[in-house]
């Protein structure tokens, strides 16, 4: 059966260190699941259908890779996916907190599941979706942050004279 891994996140929007992770991961698995959280409760800049549409166009470029959307427990949308392997990228060590309480209480959720960390490239260390709107919204520079698609998409749904 091919090794399938799923990596979640709220990709709101993707940027080129989510790539990066997601790079990584599609050369050590067989097919890798990309998959937008889809949370009503939590205010995201992008529908769920354009943040999947800008990672989808991302990563075209990894022919084993999928994007999808979950709602719920990501334990519940790993196994209907028919995998044991979450991947969660690590920036710095303010990462670390965050990431552990994940990691362990998915674990308790579901023992069978294993959370593998790729840690990320220097240049990105910094790099967040928060981070890209905030510099963004101030004008700054990010092309060198997301994709060609993001920053379009950014550009139509915040235009402002600068940009
Ligand atoms: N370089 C490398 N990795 C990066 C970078 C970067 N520059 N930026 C982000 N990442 C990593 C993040 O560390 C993370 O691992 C991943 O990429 C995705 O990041 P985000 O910010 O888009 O996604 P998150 O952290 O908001 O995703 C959280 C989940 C959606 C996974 C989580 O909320 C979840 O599983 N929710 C569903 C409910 C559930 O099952 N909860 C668990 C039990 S408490």
């Amino acid at each position: 059966r091919p090794m399938r891994a799923v990596y979640p996140g709220s990709f709101d929007p993707i940027t080129n260190g989510h790539i990066y992770i997601a790079e990584r991961a599609a050369a050590l698995f067989d097919e890798l699941v990309v998959s937008v959280l889809l949370n009503p409760q939590k205010k995201a800049t992008f529908s769920v259908e354009e943040r999947q549409a800008m990672a989808r166009e991302a990563l075209s470029h990894l022919p084993n890779v999928k994007v999808s959307f979950f709602e719920g427990l990501l334990v519940d949308f790993s196994r209907q996916e028919r995998s044991r392997v979450i991947i969660r990228g690590l920036r710095a060590l303010s990462d670390f907190e965050y990431e552990f309480q994940l990691a362990l209480m998915n674990r308790q959720l579901a023992p069978d599941i294993e959370t593998l960390f790729i840690v990320t490239d220097a240049k990105y260390s910094y790099l967040s979706s928060h981070a890209v709107k905030e510099i963004f919204h101030f004008g700054g520079p990010i092309q060198e942050m997301v994709p060609p698609g993001v920053y379009r998409r950014l550009r139509e749904r915040f235009p402002r004279p600068f940009h």
